[in-house]
């Protein structure tokens, strides 16, 4: 295959992300309610003793800290053989997000946790807003267009034999699947479609087919709602998926700069926010599923 393309995609990408570069807030910005932690001894925990976790986690707190610890939930998508040796092992076994009733509770218990030795890693979840992009998605397009002088490349046919066999990943609010400029670039997961042995629908069985940790994942993920739905609700993602690869030369909407194919990755909610207990999960899908060109912008809002 000529890498030419996929090189020039991902310096594109590169410098949409170094343009538009992540920005914290001020430290006076508020903090978040809830932690990413992973304690040291996760792997020695029995089958099936969840609650074990949490009197783990609870032991680790002060008496003011512990009270205000409202839930957990856990970032590997097997959650169900998360306590087992036979796990899979994934960079996000073991991870937890850890709720508190509001911020100072959540900052206490960061240090806490911290100072116990007995966490691998513990941070805040920290949330971000997905950076925002004109509205006129005619325009943006046309400026990145003349700013990476794709229409030599064009004229060159290079993309057009060349670029289908690339994933793209779209980390972002999701995609209009149904958009008739994308609807045929669309990503689908051969492990999820056809026919299980019972002659059922792979897609709508209910049942993890590729044993990835995801059920029914056959276009995508939405760990937002955490369902095998990425639909955008917002637009963002839509409009930067077509700019990377809405179908040229159809009579419809935009060109996109090149026919890639495109992997939704919904973890960014309606209102365009998302934070690393949604983000981290759909990371480590991307590189599971062989996307080599992950697309993802955003600014830190707490
Ligand atoms: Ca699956
Ligand atoms: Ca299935
Ligand atoms: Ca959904």
């Amino acid at each position: 295959m000529n890498r030419k393309p996929v090189t020039f995609i991902g310096a594109f990408v590169f410098l949409m992300l170094s343009t538009l570069s992540l920005h914290e807030l001020p430290a006076a910005t508020p903090a978040c309610y809830s932690l990413i932690a992973k304690l040291k001894d996760n792997r020695s925990i029995s089958p099936g003793s969840k609650e074990y976790l949490r009197q783990s986690v609870s032991s680790l707190l002060s008496p003011a800290s512990r009270t205000s610890f409202l839930s957990y939930s856990i970032l590997s998508p097997a959650k169900g053989i998360f306590f087992s040796e036979s796990a899979v092992v994934s960079p996000l076994d073991g991870m937890m997000r850890l709720d508190f009733s509001d911020s100072i509770a959540a900052a206490m218990a960061l240090g806490e946790l911290a100072a116990s030795g007995q966490v691998e890693s513990v941070q805040r979840n920290y949330a971000y807003h997905i950076d925002g992009l004109p509205n006129d998605s005619a325009f943006s397009s046309q400026w990145a267009l003349d700013r990476i002088g794709i229409a030599s490349l064009w004229k060159q046919g290079i993309f057009a034999s060349a670029l289908p066999d690339v994933l793209a990943g779209i980390l972002d609010t999701g995609i209009d699947y149904l958009h008739p400029d994308l609807a045929g670039a669309i990503a689908t997961n051969p492990g999820e479609m056809g026919l299980d042995a019972q002659g059922r629908d792979k897609r709508t069985n209910g049942i993890d087919d590729d044993g990835d940790g995801y059920v029914d994942d056959w276009r995508g993920y939405d760990w937002v709602d955490e369902d095998n739905d990425p639909m955008d609700l917002q637009g963002h993602g839509t409009n930067v998926a077509g700019i990377i690869g809405a179908r040229a030369n159809n009579g419809i909407g935009i060109a996109g700069i090149a026919p890639v194919r495109l992997l939704a990755l919904r973890a960014f909610n309606a209102g365009g926010v998302g934070s690393d207990a949604e983000i981290a999960p759909a990371i480590v899908y991307a590189a599971d599923h062989g996307v080599q060109v992950l697309n993802m912008r955003r600014q830190r809002v707490w």
